[in-house]
């Protein structure tokens, strides 16, 4: 009998332990069951306050996944297998999401607070009419640098990077367009240029860059350009505004031959198990009060314009963060370049990586 109970026992313990690892896989990979969403964000991009009060709002359980690069996002999201319910990706990224048939439509009945976001933010190029995607957040790319470690040194121009003062000094923002498009820009090319002789002239200029690069790093850049681990960071506008506010020794600029303008929206997978929530989700972060909550905290420029007035003076009347049209328009966005191309790029950018080790 003894070993009857005893068996009845392991099985009992066997299923709660296999329960559980199934709930915790599927959690790690994105599936979700009953009111849940699931939200694939880049790292440090939303304040998890927010997170609370809208499950608190709605009842909806989030579970929140992040990613530091568009072209991961893309890898795991294309190769099938999870469910996310929301993704932020950004311009370009959007318009392969949607020529791969990777996205829902959007209901905007669904989302009335629509209404708050600037119209020039709205049908831009690479979701026209916004049939897939939501603004969320904007920005561009830049140096910043502390005026201290690099005795009065200026950053007008992408070719004072290459300074021999600058040795194992400057941190790059790990990832390809923008390292790539920094390498195009400072020999006056476009950074989407797909011109073969061109893209090799960039990757010869970037390794000639390697003796000033400290590391490729991820989020971290900013603990590190705050703390003064190295002078110089390329870096994107919404983490240069959250490094200065840590250090306010530093400055931020955008260089005179030109850099990107981005746009990261949000989108519906088209794996997405709860359509409700998403829209919902949605609607929420674009509440004016929750915008600005947002904006504040992670530093990056809102999109929202009543969410814009609520900001305090010094942030939405900073124009190294919230640079007026004349200068954006100066600006280029990512082009989505196809499947090939984009490919070429993240190789050129993996040999430049090798070369700086
Ligand atoms: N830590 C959040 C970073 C978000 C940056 N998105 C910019 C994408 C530019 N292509």
């Amino acid at each position: 009998m003894k070993q009857i109970v005893r068996l009845f026992a392991s099985v009992i313990i066997a299923a709660f332990a296999l329960m559980y690892l199934t709930s915790y896989l599927n959690s790690e990979q994105g599936y979700t069951g009953g009111n849940t969403l699931t939200i694939y964000n880049w790292g440090d991009y939303i304040d998890e306050e927010l997170i609370a009060k809208f499950e608190e709002e709605t009842g909806v359980k989030v579970i929140y996944q992040t990613f530091d690069s568009n072209e991961a996002m893309l890898t795991k999201i294309a190769q099938g297998g999870t469910t996310y319910d929301i993704a932020v990706p950004s311009d370009y990224a959007i318009s392969k999401m949607r020529e791969e048939d990777l996205l829902l439509p959007i209901d905007k009945s669904k989302i009335p607070n629509l209404q708050y976001i600037d119209p020039k933010f709205m049908n831009l190029s690479f979701d026209p009419d916004n049939e897939y995607s939501v603004p969320y957040f904007w920005g561009t790319v830049g140096i910043v640098f502390n005026p201290e470690l690099v005795d009065g040194k200026t950053f007008e121009s992408w070719e004072d990077l290459w300074s021999p003062d600058l040795r194992n000094d400057i941190l790059l923002v790990d990832s390809a367009r923008e390292v790539i498009g920094m390498g195009l820009n400072s020999l006056g090319y476009s950074l989407n240029d797909t011109n073969e002789d061109h893209l090799q002239e960039a990757l010869k200029k970037l390794n000639q860059l390697t003796p000033n690069v400290k590391a490729l790093v991820g989020d971290e850049i900013k603990m590190l350009l705050a703390n003064e681990e190295a002078a110089v960071g390329l870096v994107w506008s919404g983490d240069a505004a959250e490094i200065l506010d840590e250090n306010d020794k530093l400055d931020f600029v955008v260089p005179k031959e030109g850099s990107n303008v981005w746009f990261d929206n949000m989108v519906i997978p088209k794996t997405a198990n709860n359509l409700e929530a998403a829209h919902q989700f949605i609607n929420f972060m674009l509440d004016p009060e929750n915008a600005a909550q947002n904006a504040e905290y992670v530093g990056y420029a809102t999109p929202n314009s009543e969410a814009l007035k609520l900001l305090p003076e010094d942030i939405s009347g900073d124009e190294r963060f919230y640079p007026p049209s004349e200068v954006t328009d100066k600006l280029e966005v990512y082009d989505n370049l196809g499947k090939k191309m984009l490919a070429h790029y993240n190789e050129l950018f993996l040999e430049f990586k090798m070369h700086s080790k």
